[in-house]
């Protein structure tokens, strides 16, 4: 059933796209499923009897920071044996051949950016990079000065505790600690209750707004701000285009929804 509705779907969905002068994509989760990345809410988002919304806060994080930086740790290096789907690099495909700005993403796998480079080639264009509106988990930034940084990994010295390539932290503090300031670091990700970059953000939401046509692929649509992205796309007068294999609170505003895996629906959907 969810095969055949889906091709009765495309082809709409298709004639869409080929109408459409300007396409953004809000991505969540969901894209980088394929990829082997648990998503949040999917029963398997579990570590150590935590659930990520538990974890991803600004309250756990100032709580008990070194659980925290463990799960983020651990997710790290996970993400280093995950690889960009063929979702990914449709879309990345996509957005290279229209040469504008179209990819908005809650997710902070880096995989959007790897299709890119990997579809381009070389240094993709800009347009063709993703606004990563909840950050970058291979970034850490200090939690007092703001300053960024690559990660690095959480090395353990000698005396068994774990410290950073960056500035040494204090005796018997394994947290890692800003070269700059001595404050906490901690990953570049926006955590639920901080507020979101505010440019970035800004520019997501100016751009939905004038696109006549928002893909809205492999997210809940539960989280805000970033879930309200595509309703600006809507009231601008575009359309939606829902790719996910369940039902979510977007669906009703779909123009279309396809039923399926962003890894086969995008392929043949953008060809
Ligand atoms: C903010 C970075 C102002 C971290 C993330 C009460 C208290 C405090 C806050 C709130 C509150 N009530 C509401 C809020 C606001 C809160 C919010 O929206 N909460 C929700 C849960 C109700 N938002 C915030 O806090 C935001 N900030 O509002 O600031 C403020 C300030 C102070 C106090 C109040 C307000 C900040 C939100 C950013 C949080 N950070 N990520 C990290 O990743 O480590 S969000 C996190 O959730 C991920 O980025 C993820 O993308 C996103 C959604 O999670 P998932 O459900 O896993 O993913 P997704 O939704 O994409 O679901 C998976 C979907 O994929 C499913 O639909 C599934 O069917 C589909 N799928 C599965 N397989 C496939 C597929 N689709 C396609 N193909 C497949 N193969
Ligand atoms: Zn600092």
């Amino acid at each position: 059933m969810q095969a055949t509705k889906r091709e009765a779907d495309l082809p709409r969905a298709r004639e869409l796209i080929a109408q459409a002068r300007r396409v953004v994509a809000l991505t969540g989760a969901g894209i980088s499923a394929e990829s082997g990345v648990p998503t949040f809410r999917d029963a398997g988002g579990l570590w150590r009897n935590y659930r990520p919304e538990e974890l991803a806060t600004i309250g756990a994080f100032e709580r008990d920071p070194r659980t925290v930086w463990e799960w983020y740790e651990w997710r790290r290096g996970f993400l280093a044996t995950c690889n960009p789907n063929d979702g990914h690099r449709a879309l990345a495909r996509f957005f290279l051949g229209r040469g504008e700005d179209g990819i908005v993403t809650q997710n902070v796998d880096g995989l959007h950016t790897r299709a890119a480079i990997e579809e381009a080639g070389d240094a993709p264009p800009d347009a063709a990079l993703p606004i990563e509106i909840h950050g970058a988990i291979a970034r850490d930034r200090c939690n007092e000065c703001g300053l960024r940084a690559e990660a690095e990994p959480l090395a353990v010295r000698d005396d068994g505790a774990r410290r950073t390539g960056g500035g040494e932290p204090p005796p018997g503090d394994p947290l890692p600690r800003c070269a700059e300031c001595g404050g906490l670091r901690r990953p570049d990700v926006v955590l639920f209750g901080e507020m979101l970059d505010s440019a970035l953000l800004e520019r997501a939401q100016t751009m939905a707004a004038r696109a006549d046509l928002c893909l809205v692929i492999g997210t809940s649509a539960v989280v805000y701000p970033a879930a309200g992205i595509p309703l600006a796309t809507l009231h601008g007068g575009g359309r939606i285009i829902e790719v996910n294999p369940q039902a979510t609170d977007l669906t009703r505003a779909a123009e279309v929804a396809l039923r399926g895996a962003a890894g086969e629906v995008l392929p043949e959907l953008l060809a």
